[in-house]
Parts: structure tokens; C-alpha cells; sequence
């Protein structure tokens, strides 16, 4: 039987099972010929700062309890063919209540959790009388997993696809002031072939007839919803739109250099924009002046001051983190004051060559974590507890840096690693790419778009990374990564671009592409399971090869062994606490050596807490690599990985050990 179910959006074409043949033969034809790619343009991310108030702009929050309806799995698209947006969505289904911003896999009890497809929130409303004088109004999502479609007042007001990334529309003309309005969400979480990241979705017999299933490659369970805040805001008809700042050092660190640009829009913007006059001035972090300019009739200029105090990575300087207060004043040519929007910057430099990777001058050494916004109940839903504990965590243990992995976070855990100085490669949400086409490149390359244009301004973005193991053996990789890497660097040149690969090196098309070679491997776990003495070598050898290959920085980005809390047993035995101990000792080993070397410049474990995943054989109740349980309790190996970084740290960067390092044993040992 052919069941064909066709949604409105293309995504949900999928074939019946006779089709399979068809499919894989074209498939073989297909990667039988090398992919010839087309450089083509993606859409320019516009505006998008983060929603601040200040005295020319008002913020206000639509996060709460929504009403939400699951479509029938079989009937994706009904919602939309029947309208609901154009009604209260109770209206046309029993809603049930749903947390933003939460994933929604875990909030019921009920199989809501392996849902696939479309879910639709709505909630009601009130805009004040006083917003409709002369201003625009801003509506704004953080990030809703996979795709979503927004209506208010039954209007269809922004689509936006790609996860974990902000999106916004100008909402004045829809709204009714002083009165209430209903906002609708329809969100997707099918991820196929050509979404970022990617994933299948086949139909498949079951115990009631047929059934769709949703399958992808990585492990971290596809959580989905409204994900991060959603926010109401108000800016001035002529408004600022854009800020894009970089910094210079110079003359030891002593001399800082502001460079901002910034853009206008609006009607003043557009008719006169040569009178619009920007007024830019720099606070410390007691509030003082330090430098200010006012640019004659341009969008942007640089701010100079001396006695800088530059942004360290924490325990790289006793004062980590330093942040100056960037104030944006946009004005009339007759001085009148348009618009005001601040942000924090961060004055450091950026360099890397062959061998290493520098901040403000001096090496810099990683040692972090690879990470995953995840908890219980919320998923991946923004949680201030959450991130404020990870960060206490990150601290505690001595890290100085993490990857986004395998998607971009929050954009207030970004801020707070400005402030705390942790350093952050930034990863896109390609997580195992693979048969490569050109709408696959479009996307991924609109998701590198998109997070540089919101990221671009944080101190604490110290690289790219542009894939998480990727399928880079194959031929069409090379010129794929080629592009992908190309159009990074196009958008952003301070920054070094890496990728966390996993293939071989004999096989790797990527390499040549990116400036830092980072590798995930699991020595004794994945390969060798259960060999302690099958590590240090491995990782050695394979280390020196990648750089022996490409001749860049290496890193190891991933490395690890699942570990179930509580599990004792000696001799090590794996999911013990033991084994995961002996494991990072063994690599320890190596990457004191290969530290020796020159150019290998970090250590990434995997993972920072245990995380869920889909339903596997291979994962009790999710992936149990952390070294912090998912409750964010330390397992015996974070106390070893405390001693170690903490080591790291006072001998690169003379910080000082906490008291609590040691524990008192016996006078006999030093
Ligand atoms: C990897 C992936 C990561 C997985 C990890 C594992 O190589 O990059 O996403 O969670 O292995 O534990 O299997």
C-alpha cells in the first residue's frame, strides 16, 4: 500500500516502504558521482539583540503556563488545514497545560515524550494602551526546536526553522492595544535528511496498523518545544537594529581599541540616514566613564582608552571575565535622543598559528568539557538554576573552557560565560553530517549565519566549530567542508574554525579546511572496551598523527566512559567509578606528553553531566558519560578531574589551588 501523507511543509513527504527500491538505487547513483555544490546565498540574519530595556525600550515576557494540543501523528497538518490558529486553540481540541520555556517530552505521563511531528501552543495576552504611540513592537523567540510558525490574532506573523536559535517579527500592525491578543505556535520536531541536524523518518507496522518513527544518528534524545523565553519588546520607530563590536590590544595590553558598528532602520534611518549621529560611550565595572566618541553623521567608529583592564579566561588572571559596559545613544542631527541599547564588552585578542592558540598574547591551554543543555523534567527548556549551578560546577572543577555541543545555547548562558570567563567553541547544530546535497549545505550554512550573528559580540566565543563528527571519509565532504568553512570565515575572521571529527585521519577530507584539528575518540570504551592499557598510547599516536597530517593545534575533544554512579569495583571494570577514574588517569598520561610537543592545546572530557538519549540497549536511561550525574552531583571521577585542572592551571597559568583541594591524609604525604 502506498501511504503518502503530504503536509504542508515539504518535510513531511515521505514514501511508503514500496518506494524503498526507487529510493536506494537513486541514493547509490547518487554518491556513486562526486556532489557538485553551488555556492549559493543564504538569508542574512537582521536585528535580533537581545531583548534589554533601557529608557527608550520596554521588555516584557511571555514565558508562563501555555495551552497545547499534539496533532494526531497520522495528521500533522490538520491544525493548519482547519485553522485553529484563528481560535483559541481549546476551541478545537481538549489543550492541556505545557510550561515555556520547557521541552515538552517529559512534562506529561503519557507517551507524549516519543511524539513526532506537530504540537501547537497558544496562550492570551494584554498590550497596554501606552504602546501604540510611535513605536514598534517586537516579537521574539529565543529558540523552538525544530520549526515553528507564529500567529497572532490568527495572522501569520514569522516561520523559523532551525533549533536553538532566536528569531523575531515586528508585530505592531497585528497587535490590539489596550486589549487582549492570542498568540499560536505551531512547532515541528521532525528532523529528515535535509534539517540541521539530520534524521529519518520512516512509517513502519505496529500493534494499531501503521506508524511513523523518527530515528537520527547522535545520541542526545531530540528534545523539542518552545525551548528559551519568548519576549514581547518595544523599540522607537527609528531604532537600532545591529551592533557588531570587536576589540584591539596593543602596547602590552595596556591600550584597548572599540571598534563598533552599528545599524539603523526605521523611517528617519531610511530618508536621512547620513544625519543619524551615533554616540558611543564605554563604562568600567564601577560604572565610570572611560572613553566616549560621537561619530559625525557615520554608523560606526572606536572607542580608545588605556589602563585596559582585557577579558582573561578564569584562572588564566586573578581578575577573569572583565567587562566593560558598551552604551549605544543613536541620535537626530538636531541631537534629540532616538534610541539607547547597551551591552557588555569584552577587550582581548585573538590569535593562533601552526603550534598554538593565543589570548591577549599567551598561549592558551583548554581544559573543559563537552556539555549538553539537558535536565530532568525540562529537557532542553532554558532553566536559570540549572545554568547558575552548571557554572558554580564549571568553577569548582578548575574548566576554563566548553563546547557548545552539538548545538548553540542559550544565549544568557553565553552572557554568563563572559562574565565568569569561560571559554566557549561555539558549535552549529550539525551534528553527524552526512549524504551531503545542496539544501543541506544552505542550512547549515544559515545555521553558522545565524549563530554568529547572535554570538559575534561575546568575548567568551573564542572559536567555531563547524560540525560535530561529520561523515568526512566521504569524497563529497571535502568541497562541502570547503564551503562551509569558506563562508565561516567570510562572516568572521577573528575567530579560528574547528571541527569535532571522528573518522580516521587516514580517512578525514575535512582537516585541510579548518584551522584547529579537534578529535573525539574513546580509547577502552568504544574501541578496545574495558583495556586500560590500550589508551595512552592510542591517544598519543593519534594526536601526533592528526598534526603530523594537517600540521595545525590539536585537541581532543572527546573522550570518556560511561559510568553508573554508586557502581564500585576493583580491578576497574566498565560503568564503574573505577573505570571511568583509570580512564581519564590514562589519558592524563598522554596528554602530558603530548603537551610537551607544542601544539597539542586542549582536553575536552565528555561529557560534563549524564544526559538522556533515545531508547538504546547500549544506555541505561540515557548517556552516563558525566563526570556530574544528571542531578549535577559529582561522581569520584570529578574529584579526580578537580585535582588535574586545578594542577593545569597553577602550573600554565599560576592560579592558586582552593583550600579544599586536598584532603588531609597523613603528615608522610606531601
Ligand atoms: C560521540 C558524540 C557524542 C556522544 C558520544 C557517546 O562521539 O560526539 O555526541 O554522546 O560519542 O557517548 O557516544
Amino acid at each position: 500500500m502506498h501511504l503518502r501523507i503530504r503536509l504542508t511543509c515539504r518535510k513531511y513527504e515521505i514514501w511508503a516502504l514500496s518506494f524503498f527500491s526507487l529510493v536506494t538505487g537513486l541514493y547509490v547513483l547518487h554518491f556513486s558521482l562526486a556532489l557538485i555544490l553551488v555556492n549559493k546565498e543564504v538569508p542574512q540574519t537582521r536585528g535580533m539583540l537581545y531583548p534589554r530595556e533601557s529608557e527608550t525600550r520596554e521588555v516584557r515576557s511571555l514565558d508562563g503556563i501555555w495551552n497545547f494540543v499534539r496533532s494526531d501523528q497520522a495528521n500533522p497538518t490538520q491544525g493548519v488545514r482547519d485553522e485553529w490558529y484563528t481560535k483559541d486553540l481549546s476551541q478545537s481540541r481538549p489543550t492541556i497545560p505545557m510550561p515555556v520555556p520547557a521541552s515538552y517530552n517529559d512534562i506529561t505521563t503519557d507517551n507524549l515524550r516519543d511524539h513526532v511531528g506537530t504540537v501547537w501552543y497558544d496562550r492570551k495576552f494584554f498590550v497596554p494602551r501606552s504602546w501604540s504611540k510611535n513605536q514598534r513592537i517586537w516579537l521574539r523567540f529565543g529558540s523552538v526546536h525544530y520549526e515553528a510558525f507564529v500567529w497572532i490574532n490568527g495572522q501569520k506573523v514569522v516561520k523559523h526553522e532551525i533549533g536553538h536559535l532566536p528569531f523575531e517579527a515586528e508585530v505592531t500592525d497585528i497587535l490590539n492595544y489596550g486589549a487582549e491578543n492570542r498568540i499560536t505556535v505551531m512547532c515541528d520536531n521532525a528532523l529528515i535528511q535535509t534539517t540541521v541536524p539530520q534524521g529519518k523518518i520512516t512509517e513502519v507496522p505496529n500493534d494499531n496498523g501503521m506508524t511513523i518513527i523518527q530515528s537520527y544518528t547522535f545520541d542526545f534524545f531530540n528534545y523539542a518545544g518552545i525551548h528559551r523565553s519568548v519576549h514581547l519588546y518595544t523599540t522607537p520607530r527609528t531604532f537600532i537594529e545591529e551592533v557588531e563590536v570587536t576589540t584591539a590590544l596593543s602596547e602590552n595590553n595596556s591600550v584597548g581599541e572599540v571598534f563598533y558598528s552599528v545599524s539603523v532602520n526605521g523611517s528617519a534611518a531610511n530618508e536621512a540616514i547620513n544625519v543619524l549621529n551615533i554616540q558611543a560611550n564605554l563604562y568600567d565595572k564601577e560604572g565610570a566613564k572611560v572613553a566616549n566618541t560621537t561619530s559625525d553623521g557615520k554608523l560606526d567608529g572606536c572607542l580608545k582608552l588605556t589602563g585596559v583592564k582585557p577579558w582573561w579566561p578564569y584562572l588564566m588572571h586573578p581578575e577573569p571575565g572583565y567587562l566593560y559596559e558598551l552604551e549605544i545613544k543613536l541620535l537626530a542631527a538636531n541631537e534629540e535622543l532616538l534610541d539607547v541599547y547597551r551591552l557588555k564588552v569584552g577587550l582581548r585578542t585573538l590569535s593562533w598559528n601552526k603550534s598554538q592558540f593565543l589570548i591577549n598574547g599567551k598561549p592558551v591551554y583548554f581544559r573543559g568539557f563537552g556539555r549538553h543543555e539537558d535536565s530532568d523534567i525540562r529537557g532542553k527548556g532554558l532553566d536559570n538554576a540549572l545554568m547558575v549551578r552548571d557554572f558554580n560546577l564549571l568553577k569548582w572543577i578548575g574548566a576554563n573552557a566548553y563546547r557548545t555541543s552539538h548545538y548553540p545555547y542559550s544565549e544568557e548562558s553565553m552572557q554568563f560565560a563572559d562574565q565568569h570567563g569561560i571559554m566557549i567553541i561555539d558549535e552549529c547544530p550539525s551534528v553527524d553530517t552526512e549524504n551531503y546535497s545542496q539544501e543541506l549545505l544552505g542550512k547549515h550554512k544559515s545555521s553558522l549565519e545565524q549563530l554568529i550573528h547572535r554570538d559575534r559580540n561575546h568575548p567568551s566565543v573564542v572559536m567555531w566549530s563547524i560540525a560535530n563528527e561529520p561523515r568526512t571519509a566521504s569524497m563529497n565532504a571535502d568541497s562541502y567542508f570547503e564551503l562551509v568553512a569558506n563562508f565561516t570565515r567570510s562572516l568572521d575572521k577573528t575567530r579560528p574554525i574547528t571541527a569535532a571529527i571522528a573518522v580516521p585521519y587516514t580517512q578525514d577530507k575535512s582537516g585541510r579546511h579548518l584551522d584547529i584539528i579537534s578529535f573525539n575518540r574513546y580509547n577502552a570504551w568504544y574501541s578496545n572496551t574495558g583495556r586500560l592499557d590500550m589508551v595512552t598510547q592510542n591517544v598519543i599516536d593519534e594526536a601526533t598523527a592528526w598534526n603530523k597530517q594537517y600540521n595545525k593545534p590539536v585537541i581532543m575533544s572527546e573522550y570518556g566512559a560511561d559510568t553508573l554512579e554508586g557502581l564500585h569495583m576493583t580491578p576497574a571494570y566498565v560503568w564503574s567509578e573505577e573505570f571511568q577514574e583509570e580512564v581519564f588517569a590514562r589519558h592524563f598520561k598522554a596528554f602530558d606528553q603530548l603537551r610537551k610537543k607544542g601544539w597539542f592545546i586542549g582536553e575536552f572530557v565528555w561529557n560534563f553531566a549524564d544526559f538522556k538519549t533515545a531508547q538504546s540497549y547500549t544506555r541505561v536511561g540515557g548517556n552516563k558519560k558525566g563526570v556530574f550525574t544528571r542531578s549535577r552531583q559529582p561522581k569520584a571521577a570529578a574529584h579526580l578531574l578537580r585535582k588535574r585542572y586545578f594542577a593545569l592551571g597553577r602550573d600554565l597559568d599560576q592560579c592558586q589551588f582552593p583550600e579544599d583541594l586536598f584532603t588531609y591524609i597523613a603528615d608522610l604525604i606531601s
